[in-house]
């Protein structure tokens, strides 16, 4: 099933998976105030939907997962015009951002800026051998505005951030990888199906423990120490106490796959 929303379009897979697809290759998907719209609307609806359990982002065509913000538009708007498209715009990216599913980014060729923030508003980036990250908002006198530099900040150092962030420089395959921006590196084509591929085995796991261990991944970061392991255990207590648990640890005995107690 494939819903169309300007710009943008979200598919649902078997196993619990959606897939939110960047529709404008024309464009090399290039952010407009249309298609963040679109991605605050679906993803909240996403976020909402308890039969997801992972959730895609990818991109149509093979030159661009996305190229950022469409400069062609903002190079028409007012400085008033911009300020009300920041609201959608961090609609769109908090929406990314905000799922309490898993988030996949399947990534091919450029994503830079906003596209690079995209991805990183994901918790796991899948890219091909043609990927090419950047972000280059300071050489079109921007600051990095989709959490570009504290999502940078924050997966990758700060000496790491800093170059990027301040030099505008592209970062081919090899070195995203090699920095810990990419977590799989697969070969030219396969990133859509990688990343579908992970998805599926991240839904096949338990829903509550995969969402409470998505809250503590995200709670804990940039958190010190004793706090943030206050911040599991109450992740831990909530897989405990659940049903999940206790099928899970039953079907481990019983030797057999677990029915988590949602698909009963
Ligand atoms: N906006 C609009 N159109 C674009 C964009 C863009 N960002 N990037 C590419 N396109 C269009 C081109 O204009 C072109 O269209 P046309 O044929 O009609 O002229 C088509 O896509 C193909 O692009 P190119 O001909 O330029 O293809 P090349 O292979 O020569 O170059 C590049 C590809 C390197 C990706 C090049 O297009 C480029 O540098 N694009 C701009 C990249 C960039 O600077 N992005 C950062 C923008 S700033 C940003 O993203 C801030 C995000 C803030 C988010 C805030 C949230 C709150």
């Amino acid at each position: 099933m494939t819903d169309v929303h300007s710009g943008i379009s979200v598919r649902r897979h078997e196993g619990f998976v959606a897939e939110i697809v960047l529709n404008r290759p024309e464009a090399l998907n290039a952010l407009n105030t249309a298609m963040a719209e679109s991605l605050a609307v679906a993803t909240a609806a996403l976020g909402a939907d308890m039969t997801v359990r992972a959730v895609v982002v990818s991109a149509t065509g093979t030159k661009a997962f996305c190229a950022g913000a469409d400069l062609k538009e903002r190079n028409a708007m007012t400085d008033a015009e911009i300020l009300r498209q920041r609201k959608v715009f961090r609609a769109a990216f908090g929406g990314v951002l905000g799922l309490p599913q898993p988030t996949v980014a399947a990534v091919q060729g450029y994503a830079l800026g906003g596209g690079c923030e995209f991805a990183m508003s994901c918790d796991i980036i899948v890219a091909d051998e043609t990927a090419v990250f950047g972000l280059p908002e300071v050489t079109v006198g921007l600051v990095p505005g989709g959490g570009g530099t504290q999502l940078a900040l924050r997966r990758l150092g700060a000496g790491v951030a800093a170059d990027l962030v301040l030099t505008g420089r592209r970062v081919a395959i090899d070195e995203a990888t090699r920095i810990g921006l990419v977590a799989r590196r697969v070969p030219a084509g396969q990133a859509g199906a990688a990343a579908l591929e992970v998805a599926s085995t991240i839904a096949a796991n338990s829903p509550v423990a995969v969402r409470a261990a998505k809250r503590a991944l995200r709670n804990g970061w940039g958190v010190t120490l004793q706090p943030a392991l206050d911040i599991e255990d109450a992740a831990w207590r909530t897989a405990v106490l659940s049903a999940d648990r206790r099928e899970g640890i039953a079907a481990f005995a019983e030797k057999r796959p677990p029915r988590w107690p949602a698909e009963q």
